[in-house]
């Protein structure tokens, strides 16, 4: 985003604007906290700003401030298509190509809305007309503090703002625990503090959820996890009837993947869960250092993210999905061996 970009966009957010927010589907902390936090910042400016989410999301996230707020696309279409014909302005926060919106796609693609984009997620898609992209982000709550920053406004960043963009950067950060979590992102994070997130409460929000189930299909994953010490790799497989049977919610395999990366020498961690409504196995993958799982899904599971952190999917059933990740895996053992 260049200075002049940035003076236009100050222009253009002079007089009041109708404004929609949209993050991608299937959202998580990163893309409610920064869509929610942009929305209370401009609705502090006189605007008339909403966010759509293209579908439901966990209730882990459901006490974020402006929460009540939220439109979702898939149950409320009517409204939403309104409100995205009227909007002059479009922001698409933590995505970076149409279909990542869902069934939004297509109104996304055919309104005259300017569009303006804040992602960290690679090869970004050219639809907007200003694009703060940057895949060295932690969070893309942490680029709209970074945005209000270039507005020349963050003395204009109150609790509510400062709660939802914390929450974002917390959990896009693994609680500041990956690679991708700077010194930067500290001090955006101690400046969020410093106006009004708390940072014990937002933690105890977003973790201190789980339910009985919850830890009962963590033990049937942690039960079904394998190792592949030749390539340190280590996958889960949870199946329709395993999540049925703990009463599968939205949300309730959140950060599984992550138990895999948790053992000693293992660097790639994977996850397949199967979606019979879908007819399709979901699929997240997770790694350290220079292994990437962004490229690794691109080539074989049609789906992409971040060099550490992305997701996946496969139309064969989950037995022949696993055969063919562990068969495509020697063609990586140098990799992610070095
Ligand atoms: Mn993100």
């Amino acid at each position: 985003m260049t200075e002049q970009d940035i003076q236009e966009i100050k222009a253009l957010l002079i007089a009041p604007k109708n404004v929609v927010i949209i993050p991608h589907k299937n959202p998580d902390g990163d893309a409610m906290g920064s869509t929610l936090g942009l929305c209370h910042y401009l609705i502090k400016n006189h605007h008339k700003a909403t966010v759509i989410a293209p579908n439901d999301y966990p209730d882990f996230l459901k006490w974020l401030p402006g929460n009540d707020k939220v439109i979702i696309y898939e149950s409320d279409m009517s409204n939403a298509e309104s409100l995205i014909e009227q909007s002059h302005i479009i922001f698409t926060l933590d995505f970076n190509a149409f279909h990542r919106a869902g069934d939004m796609a297509t109104s996304l693609a055919n309104s005259k809305a300017l569009k303006i984009m804040i992602d960290h997620h690679q090869q970004p898609d050219a639809y907007a007309k200003y694009m703060f992209s940057d895949v060295f982000m932690s969070s893309t709550c942490e680029m709209v503090y970074h945005f209000i920053d270039m507005l020349g406004d963050t003395e204009n960043i109150d609790g509510d703002m400062a709660t939802c963009l914390y929450a974002g950067i917390l959990t896009d950060t693994g609680s500041f625990r990956f690679p991708s979590s700077t010194s930067k992102t500290h001090l955006v994070a101690a400046e969020l503090i410093n106006k009004g997130a708390d940072h014990s409460e937002i933690y105890n929000a977003i973790y201190d959820t789980n339910s009985y189930e919850r830890l009962q299909l963590l033990g049937v994953a942690l039960k079904n996890l394998r190792i592949l010490p030749e390539y340190k790799t280590a996958y889960i497989t949870l199946t329709q009837e395993e999540l049925n049977a703990a009463n599968f919610r939205k949300g309730d395999t959140e950060g599984f993947v992550n138990y895999g990366l948790s053992i000693k020498n293992i660097i790639f961690a994977a996850i397949f869960i199967e979606h019979k409504q879908e007819g399709i196995i979901k699929i997240s993958l997770r790694s350290k250092g220079a292994f990437s799982v962004n490229e690794f899904s691109r080539e074989n599971f049609g789906g992409g993210g971040h060099t550490n952190a992305a997701g996946g999917k496969s139309d064969l059933n989950l037995i022949d999905t696993v055969e063919k990740f562990i068969s495509i895996l020697p063609r990586y053992k140098n990799t992610l061996n070095s």
